[in-house]
């Protein structure tokens, strides 16, 4: 469908388009199409906007990414759908592994979302012929490369589900999640939560990579607790703003 430019809830409607397309591909679950849902319900909560407490959470996930032996990052139909190229460039700048991992698990869709993943620029994509499981998971998503995530320290584990953090906590890991609900298991478990757009945040990391590398930005402390509270005020501000005028600030 053809969406005006000038469409108040312009970039809203593109995001549900490329969601819809990637659904038409096969890359997209259909419960995918509901979680999107909900993200979009948080993300007018939060602002629909990058806030304080998602950028700091983010130079501190890229300062860990940066400095893991084995950085993996986990795409599954959703994130890839909305960001394959993104994903490609942080990943080649962090020196990260890209696997994919699902919970809808169908071959068919592995390898359509491997193709877009390599169409994207992916020169190694780790999750297709998984060789590893991921212990106390007992659905698909615990299907892993033993080379990638099963092995690895760091992990980014954009729109999950919940369980597998845990699951992957109790390996040992360190989880960075990026997840528009800070009420979400996945937000309460991992070790740093990114609390906004995964749209919005991969290209941000992708700005903050040369600059916590180049040491211009600092990391320092971090206590995700204190994340997830911020996020949790700045949804109460925007509940009792009265005024619808100051509500979409993003869309002029
Ligand atoms: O591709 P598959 O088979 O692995 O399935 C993927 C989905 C997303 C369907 C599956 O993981 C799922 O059901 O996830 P949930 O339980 O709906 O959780 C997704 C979380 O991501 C929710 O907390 C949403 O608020 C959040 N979310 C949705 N869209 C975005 C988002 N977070 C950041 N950016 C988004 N664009």
């Amino acid at each position: 469908m053809q969406i005006p430019k000038s469409h108040p809830r312009y970039i809203s409607l593109m995001l549900r388009e490329k969601i819809i397309e990637g659904w038409h591909e096969g890359i997209v679950a259909d419960a995918g199409l509901l979680a999107h849902g909900r993200g979009e319900a948080f993300d007018y909560l939060i602002g629909e906007c990058t806030n304080d407490f998602a950028e700091h959470a983010m130079k501190h996930a890229v300062h860990k990414m940066l400095h893991a032996k084995n950085p993996v990052i986990s795409v599954n139909g959703n994130v890839c759908a909305l960001c394959a190229s993104d994903i490609v460039r942080l990943a080649e700048q962090l020196n990260a592994k890209i696997e994919i991992n699902l919970f809808y698990r169908t071959e068919a869709r592995v390898k359509k979302i491997a193709r877009k993943l390599a169409e994207a620029g992916a020169k190694q994509i780790y999750g297709v012929e998984p060789d590893a499981k991921i212990p106390g998971i007992e659905h698909a998503r615990a299907n892993c490369s033993r080379a990638g995530m099963y092995t690895a320290d760091v992990v980014l584990v954009p729109l999950e589900d919940g369980d597998r953090v845990q699951a992957l906590k109790n390996m040992g890991k360190f989880v960075i999640a990026i997840d528009l609900n800070p009420l979400s298991r996945t937000a309460v478990f991992a070790d740093i939560t990114i609390v906004d757009n995964i749209v919005r945040a991969i290209p941000k990391m992708i700005e903050i990579v040369p600059l916590i590398k180049s040491r211009k930005l600092r990391a320092g402390k971090y206590n995700n607790e204190t994340t997830l509270k911020k996020a949790k005020r700045r949804i109460w501000k925007t509940l009792c703003t009265v005024s619808p005028k100051k509500f979409h600030v993003n869309y002029k």
